[in-house]
């Protein structure tokens, strides 16, 4: 494999930044996580728009213009013989001095590695995921605001260990008022009658890309969707449930702490969209 830092090429075991990078030492950095799909890098523009949205929350500057990071990572799927597969942009701090201070890190370090993610088993969209509810709340917006995609994921990875620990694959977490954030790693919807609701972005969740998909399939079918406050009562009590991520895609979840959801079979409308959703993915995207 081939792994673009820094407007070079190397091979991944040659392919290193310093122990001294703020990327490590303090999760100081940011970074989106991509799908190719049938020779195609799905959403592009979107994910690096994301990418530079993050940077200036966080005051980085990326050493890499818009369009100069739309070829190299098309660039960098080349080279790596990816059709299929899943891309990580990582932007971080830079090689600085053993204290917080990131204005002691002169330049940013770039990275781009084309690969192939750890996806859920094919089996579990066809019956649907289970997941609980964790005790670990959603960061709060003037902490380490839901919205910066920040190398520093404890506070997803705190829920996830949750999660895996009783044997769920994802976790919901909820925000410091209670009502439903999102998962470690997606997006949460429901159906409930002819509505279809998700939480606003301002009850602490990632602005994220396949959940815009997801809105705009909706309702180009004609199906509108409310952005609204939900709480597990919500989610317990709707017909259908759905996760949205560039991993996960669309996944249907049948059962949230021990309550079936709807009939505890993936419904109707998730059906419909997951079929949408991969029309979408196999057809639009930035040429490879
Ligand atoms: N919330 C969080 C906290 C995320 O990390 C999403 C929502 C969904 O956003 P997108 O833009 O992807 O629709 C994410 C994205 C992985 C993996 O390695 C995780 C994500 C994306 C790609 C891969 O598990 N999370």
């Amino acid at each position: 494999m081939k792994v673009f830092v820094d407007g070079k090429y190397y091979d991944e075991d040659k392919a290193k930044i310093s122990v001294f990078d703020h990327g490590l030492l303090y999760g100081d950095g940011v970074f989106e996580g991509i799908r190719a799909y049938n020779g195609r890098v799905f959403r592009l523009k979107e994910h690096i728009d994301r990418l530079f949205y993050s940077a200036k929350a966080i005051m980085l500057d990326i050493p890499m213009k818009h369009e100069e990071l739309v070829k190299a990572t098309v660039e960098t799927c080349r080279r790596n013989k990816i059709k299929d597969g899943y891309i990580r942009l990582v932007v971080t701090r830079g090689k600085g001095t053993l204290g917080l201070s990131p204005f002691r890190c002169p330049k940013g370090s770039v990275i781009i590695i084309a690969g192939k993610i750890q996806l859920y088993p094919p089996a579990l969209y066809k019956k649907g995921m289970e997941i609980i509810t964790v005790a670990t709340t959603r960061n709060l917006h003037n902490a380490v605001n839901p919205a910066i995609k920040s190398l520093n994921y404890l506070n997803n990875i705190l829920a996830k260990i949750e999660a895996l620990n009783v044997g769920k694959e994802e976790a919901l977490m909820l925000n410091s008022d209670g009502y439903v954030a999102e998962c470690t790693g997606d997006n949460v919807f429901i159906v409930k009658g002819d509505k279809i609701f998700t939480p606003p972005l301002y009850a602490g969740a990632l602005y994220g890309i396949t959940r815009g998909v997801a809105i705009e399939v909706c309702e180009s079918a004609g199906w509108k969707v409310e952005e609204t406050n939900l709480t597990r009562y919500d989610l317990y009590n709707a017909d259908e449930c759905f996760l949205t991520g560039t991993g996960a895609e669309i996944i249907p979840v049948v059962n949230i702490d021990g309550r079936k959801i709807g009939t505890g079979r993936p419904g109707k409308l998730s059906k419909k969209l997951i079929k949408e959703y991969h029309k979408l993915t196999n057809s639009t995207g930035e040429p490879i």
